[in-house]
């Protein structure tokens, strides 16, 4: 059976994760902090990677597409190319132009460290200006990318979450608050799918504070 390995305190493992539970794949969870990843199947160490009958693959976007083609059933890209492609183009806004700004905000947001004042002027503008642009891509009616479920939901649901909340806690504004965000990620919640990952992502994240005290 397919391994997904990491931890449920990650976005990008709860974004692959929510696939698969989309998808009704099964699959078994095994925990991989970080620091104590397989550097065979994961070279740099990150989180998520998944283990196939075939071998390991790493970084999250490339799994789900993996698992697009390997599991066809409920699919999560439109069949037409265009009607993919824009879908893509969401997943790689949300993935690489909100979530890896807003990350470099993430260690004095969530983990007790601190950012620069310079850095987080820095980046400011170019998270106003990337939200923007993301607006005028997605389309929130009801799902990111339009009337279904895609692979752009499975990274808005976790993604965009945090990118409001450090926003909020950096810049004292949630940066998202212009777009229907906070009405969709309600909508999400009510998906049992959504509500797991939520759940395990938890009990998975006291883990870790735990993990990470009793280190310190
Ligand atoms: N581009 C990677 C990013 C994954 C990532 O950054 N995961 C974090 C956990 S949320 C991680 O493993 N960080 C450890 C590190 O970067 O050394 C992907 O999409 O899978």
């Amino acid at each position: 059976m397919l391994k997904l390995c990491g931890f449920a305190a990650s976005n990008y493992y709860n974004k692959v994760k929510l696939a698969l539970l989309e998808k009704g794949v099964p699959f078994e969870e095994v925990i991989a902090w970080m620091g104590e990843t397989d550097a065979a199947a994961s070279p740099l160490g990150k989180v998520p990677y998944v283990l196939t009958d075939e071998g390991p693959i790493s970084e999250s976007t490339v799994i789900l597409e993996y698992l697009e083609q390997r599991y066809p059933q409920h699919p999560l890209l439109p069949a037409n190319p265009y009607q993919a492609a824009k879908v893509r183009e969401l997943l790689r806004y949300i993935e690489l132009h909100l979530e890896l700004v807003a990350r470099n905000l993430y260690p004095e947001a969530f983990f007790g460290g601190q950012v620069s004042d310079g850095l987080k002027a820095k980046l400011r503008p170019q998270l106003e200006k990337n939200i923007a642009a993301f607006g005028q891509l997605a389309a929130f009616s009801p799902y990111v990318a339009g009337n279904a479920f895609t692979l752009a939901d499975c990274a808005a649901a976790v993604h965009l979450p945090l990118v409001a909340s450090c926003s909020k806690i950096i810049y004292g504004e949630d940066l998202l608050a212009d777009l229907p965000v906070k009405d969709y990620l309600k909508r999400m919640s009510e998906r049992p799918t959504v509500q797991q990952v939520n759940a395990d992502r938890k009990t998975n994240t006291e883990l870790m504070m735990a993990r990470m005290k009793a280190k310190s």
